[in-house]
């Protein structure tokens, strides 16, 4: 009979024996978070028949943007906890400070509260991604600066994956740990232990309705993902659900490569650096996989600014190193 592990008591086994309370704390928290958020985004159906968004309800409550209500949530359970000395959203232009009457604690949360939630509309599954970094002074905590660390300084990092099930996925340093919520139950429960970047992959993932704004050299890598560039492709299918947490989530069971490359208009791409890009990094790290902006390691990108966009290649490490080498070759 297989053990039952939910992630209250998996958090608690794993944390390292150094660990004090607010680490382990803080993940506990996230989970609440994870549970109210897929309540709603499980409803976002019903706003039809309950009023539209913007409507007021029965209740005389005014229906929110479903990322809106999501940043909210994540807010209001951690911003008094005295576990964090900041946040950051991807839903807010500045860091979100910790409100004066609350003490201060040692970690920052970057997140992006529901990353795309315009999937929402036509049923398609969306995600909540976090990472969580120590400040970097404890007499200075609460400023940009304990925001804006390079991804290899994440001590912890995961996301929620809102589909047919909701999963909470998550890495401390020690391996990647999957648990899908028992609805019945209200639990989190392990459903996927020390989770591994299959080999070989399966699929690669790309906008191609972009192909003519990449430059030749990403040109040449797709041409190569599809097998007509050189006698060491893959063999891969293509898979895009234009839903990040989504497509990242199938590559890593499944084995694969993500990309969001910089094109004509995006010089950078599309995807945030501090609340997407590192903390999946980190993930796949974890998974013994890779991540880059092109040219080097998403880990080691110290952000210049909270909103900063990077190119984005993620996955099997021989597909994103294939990246790098494509773009060296193409002087890009
Ligand atoms: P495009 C959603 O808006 C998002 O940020 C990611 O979830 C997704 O991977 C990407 O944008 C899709 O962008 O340009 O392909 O529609």
């Amino acid at each position: 009979m297989t053990a039952i592990h939910t992630i209250e008591r998996f958090i608690f086994d794993e944390q390292p024996d150094t660990a004090h309370g607010d680490f382990t704390n803080l993940l506990y928290d996230i989970a609440l978070a994870a549970k109210l958020i897929a309540y709603k985004t499980n409803r976002a159906g019903l706003v039809d028949i309950l009023g539209r968004v913007g409507a007021t309800n029965i209740q005389g409550e005014v229906q929110q943007k479903l990322d809106v209500f999501a940043d909210e949530m994540i807010v209001r359970i951690c911003d008094h906890t005295g576990r964090l000395c900041a946040m950051a959203s991807e839903e807010r232009e500045d860091i979100i400070r910790i409100p004066k009457e609350y003490k201060k604690g040692s970690y920052v949360l970057v997140f992006d509260p529901l990353d795309g939630s315009s999937n929402i509309d036509v049923n398609v599954s969306i995600g909540t991604i976090f990472g969580i970094y120590r400040c970097i002074d404890w007499h200075l905590r609460g400023r940009v600066e304990d925001v804006l660390q390079p991804p290899r300084k994440l001590v912890a990092a995961g996301y929620i994956l809102f589909g047919a099930s909701t999963m909470m996925v998550y890495s401390t340093g020690s391996g990647v740990h999957g648990f899908t919520l028992d609805l019945e139950l209200g639990e989190f429960l392990l459903s996927h232990q020390n989770m591994r970047l299959p080999d070989p992959p399966a699929y690669y993932s790309v906008n191609h309705a972009y192909f003519e704004n990449w430059p030749p050299a990403v040109q040449a890598y797709a041409r190569w993902l599809q097998g007509q560039n050189g006698d060491d492709a893959p063999t891969l299918s293509s898979r895009y659900i234009g839903s990040l947490v989504a497509d990242f989530h199938r590559n890593l069971l499944r084995g694969g490569v993500f990309f969001y490359p910089a094109e004509k208009g995006k010089p950078n791409g599309k995807i945030r650096l501090l609340y997407e890009a590192g903390p999946l990094a980190f993930l796949i790290d974890q998974a013994g996989g890779y991540a880059s902006d092109g040219h080097r390691p998403i880990l080691d990108i110290v952000p210049s600014d909270l909103h900063q966009r990077v190119p984005f290649y993620i996955g099997n490490r021989a597909l994103v190193e294939k990246a790098e080498y494509f773009l060296r070759q193409g002087n890009y």
